[in-house]
């Protein structure tokens, strides 16, 4: 349906562009690519941003507003959300249809819901931010707009783990070759995305891996953060993004865990729910588990969220577990 997407670009005026709920560095980095290359053809992009920004990727943030709400009376010829493959994922104050006009996912994961008008969807792109690039060439501009690079760079950068995943081709390095080649500096995003960590953070990543159980073997290690912990260390949620890849790390491990305790507000206050997040070192599939779990992901990495506790969570993770890697022997702490 890319073709449907380049036609409403070029036919449309003024845009809206959105990232998933808890934007990260491939959902922002992919919208403000985009909202470069419509502003470059002429168009008015506008980026829909109902939450705050997590402080590492201020950066990308410079010459950029967005927007927390629609004003009144503004209607969008088309808006575009980045990065989305779960409904639940769709930010807070979205735009009625009749303000958005028609949506247009553009994304790489494998699609967990209907979402979107239209779906440029490319699963073999290591990050919603090459997908970008090929809506750039579709719609005929000889490069990258000044401006779109960075941002594009930090996408393919973050989803990639720095090039690391197995997600990265030879064409994801031919692009980020073509972005430094515009004059993108790698290690001002590296150290921006990667090596910049509040105090905060390092406290909370010592309080985790202090909950490092191995279970099943050796084959899992599992790990958990809760409110409390996030209290002790002064951290936020923000904070716990990529510290389940600790688990992972561990060696012989093939499924890292994450048990998060999440606070939900709705209409009738607080509440507690976990999340659950899930990596793989390759082999092993956690996607299926999460599915099992109404969660969803790739491959090497997915998750999901429970409306029941750590402890019930934890029961739930190690029996889906206990389907691919046997009974689970009496837990070793590490
Ligand atoms: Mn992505």
């Amino acid at each position: 349906m890319i073709d449907k997407a380049i036609e409403i670009a070029r036919n449309g005026q003024r845009f809206l562009v959105a990232c998933h709920r808890r934007p990260d560095a491939d959902s922002l980095g992919s919208a403000l690519g985009l909202i470069e290359t419509l502003r470059a053809i002429g168009k008015e992009a506008t980026l829909f941003m109902p939450e705050s920004v997590p402080d590492s990727l201020q950066f990308l943030m410079e010459n950029e507003q967005g927007i927390s709400a629609v004003p009144d009376g503004t209607r969008y010829d088309a808006t575009w959300i980045m990065d989305i493959a779960a409904k639940a994922l769709i930010p807070p104050n979205f735009p009625p249809s009749e303000v958005s006009g028609p949506v247009i996912v553009v994304d790489h994961h494998h699609a967990h819901d209907d979402i979107g008008d239209i779906i440029v969807r490319d699963t073999s792109a290591s990050a919603t931010g090459e997908v970008v690039v090929r809506l750039i060439e579709e719609l005929g501009l000889d490069s990258i707009p000044e401006g779109a690079a960075t941002p594009i760079y930090a996408a393919i950068v973050s989803d990639t783990g720095g090039f690391r995943y197995a997600t990265t081709r030879p064409a994801t390095l031919r692009l980020g070759a073509r972005l430094l080649e515009q004059g993108v500096d790698p290690w001002h995003v590296a150290y921006q995305l990667f090596e910049r960590w509040e105090m905060a953070r390092l406290r909370l990543l010592s309080a985790i891996i202090a909950t490092l159980e191995m279970a099943f073997d050796g084959q899992v290690a599992i790990m958990r953060v809760t409110r409390e912990m996030l209290a002790i260390c002064g951290a936020d949620d923000d904070m716990v993004e990529g510290m389940v890849n600790y688990a992972r790390r561990v060696e012989g491990v093939e499924v890292g865990a994450l048990l998060w305790e999440w606070e939900v507000r709705d209409g009738a206050g607080t509440h507690l729910e976990t999340k659950i997040s899930l990596r793989s070192r390759g082999d092993f599939d956690v996607s299926k588990v999460a599915g099992a779990l109404d969660g969803g992901g790739h491959r090497a990495a997915a998750a999901t969220q429970l409306p029941i506790t750590i402890e019930e969570a934890d029961t739930r993770l190690r029996a889906e577990l206990s389907k691919y890697f046997g009974s689970d022997s009496p837990a070793a702490h590490a």
